[in-house]
């Protein structure tokens, strides 16, 4: 079997996957039972950057990481992948910022990335990238001759035609992409956005599971990520970490029914309009009052971007109007809490939560819902309710699916989940679970490698067009 080569902007950690939450957890495994080498930034900025790789052996596995400068830093990670990459694939052309110079960095960065690696590739290795932090990886590493099988995934959205033709480098983006042999996107949807693209855009054609454009063709598929759903619910049934916190919670809650959310605090998620839906469940359904409690868990990320720190005060004000306006001396309706929680603690917390809400207004995948569902007691499960605009939804139909928008019906989804009878409970989680096992992250893993094994070597492709 041929070497496995992991490429992500960030690399590890190892021993505590767990804690970096499911995309490492994937990472380790799939690098673990194969052995292999997992590259990417170090997380480090130093002045002058670097040139090569530090390389250190983990058991099977070999780690190889790379400096940044802080001009690197900031022109490619804070800049084109934060401030342009990310707003604009989940729709947000009003906070992207097209800056060449960002663009720039970006380009050279991952030139860099691709030249460091490239004196630690054997020739049968199979390359693995991930994410849009590389998306012009791939042609770098081609232009220095790499041959060997390179397949990408995407973790987030592909967005509409119209929205990507926004960006003004999206000819060049798309044209990179097909340095990779395979393509995989969370859904169909993005797989269907990304041919609409491809043939009404820059003229290529599409059969089946292939695209032709540029004089080259590349294979796309959806591969919905997921989650270790047994080895999840079993830290929230038998945990010990778990169990304490969720004895903890039962007890502060009395009898009342916690609604929880939890995400990384990103203007993506939805967090204020599920704030203000709350707010409108208090309001239109007074026998709430004092029945609930909403935990919404939110811890910094990427704190260095301006749009992140907005964000915070915003969320501030709105929970404080939330308990200014209902709250009462011995009820506070809605806790925020602003740090994270240990990943053994979230399994207990999610399992104590009769409600997980998670609404984001637009997700690649979102592994939080998976999480919460997975962490249910399957005799007495709590119930999700779902964005439609998440790439879950399409996986996991019998949660209560909403709009984020529509701040009326995400309250009214809210109460219906309050009053659900326990074998309405009980059938929708069984479905959801039996999904959630089935398509696990082994099974995306699996899948996609077997796809990339399968397709010839770019090296033997005639161009085809
Ligand atoms: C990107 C895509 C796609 C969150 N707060 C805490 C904590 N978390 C963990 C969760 C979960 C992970 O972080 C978040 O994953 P999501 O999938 O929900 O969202 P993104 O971070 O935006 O991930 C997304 C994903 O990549 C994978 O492909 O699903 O669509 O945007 O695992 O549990 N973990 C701990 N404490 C916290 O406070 N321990």
């Amino acid at each position: 079997m041929s070497r496995l080569v992991v490429v992500s902007n960030r690399v590890g950690p190892v021993k505590d996957a767990a804690r970096a939450g499911g995309l490492a957890v994937a990472l380790v495994e799939a690098l673990k039972s194969r052995g292999g080498l997992w590259y990417g930034w170090s997380g480090k900025i130093e002045a002058r950057g670097g040139d090569t790789a530090k390389v250190e052996d983990v058991g099977q596995l070999t780690l190889a990481t790379v400096d940044l400068s802080p001009e690197e830093h900031e022109e490619y990670y804070n800049g084109f992948a934060n401030r342009c990459l990310w707003p604009l694939f989940h729709y947000r052309t009003d906070l992207t910022a097209f800056d060449r110079r960002y663009y720039e960095g970006y380009r050279r960065v991952n030139a860099k990335f691709a030249r460091v690696l490239l004196p630690l590739l054997r020739p049968d290795d199979t390359i693995w990238v991930h994410d849009y932090h590389l998306l012009a990886f791939g042609d770098e590493l081609r232009q220095m001759g790499a041959s060997q099988r390179m397949g990408f995934f995407l973790h987030i959205p592909f967005p509409a035609r119209e929205v990507l033709t926004t960006e003004p480098h999206h000819d060049t983006m798309v044209r990179g992409l097909f340095a990779y042999d395979v393509l995989g996107f969370q859904t169909e949807q993005d797989c269907e956005r990304f041919r609409d693209y491809v043939v009404r855009e820059a003229g290529g054609r599409a059969d089946g599971d292939k695209v032709y454009c540029f004089g080259r063709s590349v294979r796309l598929r959806a591969f919905p990520i997921g989650i270790d759903a047994e080895g999840f619910s079993r830290i929230a049934a038998t945990d010990k970490d778990a169990r304490r916190q969720f004895e903890k919670a039962k007890a502060g809650l009395g009898d009342r029914m916690q609604i929880l959310g939890v995400d990384r605090l990103d203007y993506t998620k939805g967090i204020p309009e599920r704030i203000r839906a709350y707010e409108r469940l208090l309001e239109d359904y007074p026998d709430a009052r004092r029945a609930v409690s909403f935990l919404q868990i939110a811890a910094t990320s990427r704190g260095d971007v301006q749009e992140y720190q907005a964000m915070r005060e915003e969320l501030d004000g709105l929970a404080g109007h939330v308990n200014g306006t209902y709250g009462e001396f011995d009820w506070t309706p809605l806790r925020y809490l602003n740090r994270p929680v240990a990943r053994r603690a979230l399994a207990g917390l999610y399992r104590a939560s009769k409600i997980g809400l998670v609404t984001p207004l637009r997700d690649g995948m979102n592994l939080v819902a998976k999480e919460y569902v997975a962490a249910q007691d399957s005799e007495d499960p709590g119930v999700l309710v779902l964005s439609r605009f998440a790439g879950a939804a399409q996986q996991m139909p019998e949660a209560l699916i909403v709009n984020p928008y529509d701040i009326k019906g995400v309250a009214d989804a809210l109460q219906i989940a309050r009053y659900m009878r326990l074998d309405e409970r009980r059938e929708r989680h069984k479905a959801l679970m039996a999904r959630l096992v089935r398509e696990d992250v082994a099974h995306w893993r699996d899948d996609f490698l077997d796809m990339l094994a399968a397709v010839p070597r770019h090296a033997d492709v005639a161009v085809a067009s």
